[in-house]
């Protein structure tokens, strides 16, 4: 069976309740005007948590389009103040947990040791993991970006057992490539980090995605890259449009 191509997109800090109802009514309808937009593609998407059940009752409950949460606590429930769980989230409507976005790591305190227990809270619940890797731009610039990212994912899945890592999902993020300031990474840029994620855990995680300033002019040049099976994408998404020609050229 031949692996599906991930298309999926976090709002971040984005959209009130309106616009995501606005924006998944016009990605449902796209799909019932063009279900063969679908074909051999795997949509997910991930609100923030205020938009969760809003976006599952739109969706429905066996809708082909994966749902999210862009982050979980490790424990089922306590005093946790300003946190929401695992279960909370799955209870929500979340289908996946990203873990260790870039924007996590560098503001709100991720470490590797927090990403470890995120992904097993989440699979001890039965939800995908989407982790998040990707290296500082020195990092890149010394041609450190293969041995730090590997770093991150086995500290991430360390202990785990082989049919876990089946489970889950690996974005690679290069910290350099996101948001406004960065610059999309290029074939070349991916090729080594690429190669490396896929002779340790090609074989064993579910997919590797791309995420880091994909747009409709790059996201062909990147999906045909060797051992990306994805988009992991911001911005370009958030517009329905943006969406919309992701999966036509995926
Ligand atoms: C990276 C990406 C979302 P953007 O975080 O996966 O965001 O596409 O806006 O760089």
């Amino acid at each position: 069976t031949s692996r599906p191509v991930w298309i999926g997109t976090s709002w971040k800090m984005n959209k009130t309740l309106a616009e995501a109802r606005e924006w998944t009514a016009g990605v449902l309808a796209t799909l019932a005007e063009r279900p063969e937009l679908m074909s051999g593609i795997q949509p997910f998407v991930i609100p923030p948590l205020t938009a969760l059940t809003t976006v599952r009752e739109l969706l429905g409950e066996n809708s082909p389009v994966l749902l999210g949460a862009q982050n979980a606590h490790w424990e089922d429930a306590g005093a946790w103040t300003g946190e929401v769980s695992v279960p909370q989230a799955a209870d929500a409507g979340a289908q996946l947990i990203e873990i260790g976005h870039s924007e996590r790591r560098e503001h709100f305190g991720e470490t590797v040791e927090t990403t470890r227990l995120k992904v097993a809270a989440t699979l001890r619940h039965d939800l995908t993991p989407l982790l998040c890797i990707g290296e500082p731009l020195e990092v890149h610039d010394a041609g450190g970006s293969a041995g730090f990212i590997l770093d991150q994912v086995r500290g991430a899945v360390d202990g785990l057992p082989e049919e876990q890592l089946g489970r889950i999902l690996l974005a690679y993020e290069p910290i350099w490539a996101i948001g406004e300031q960065g610059r999309p990474a290029t074939p070349a840029d991916l090729a080594d980090p690429v190669a490396a994620l896929q002779a340790e855990f090609g074989a064993s995680v579910r997919a590797v995605l791309y995420g880091g300033s994909v747009n409709t002019d790059n996201a062909a040049d990147l999906l045909a890259i060797p051992g990306i099976d994805g988009l992991f994408v911001g911005r370009t998404a958030w517009e329905l449009d943006g969406f919309r020609r992701l999966l036509e050229i995926a």
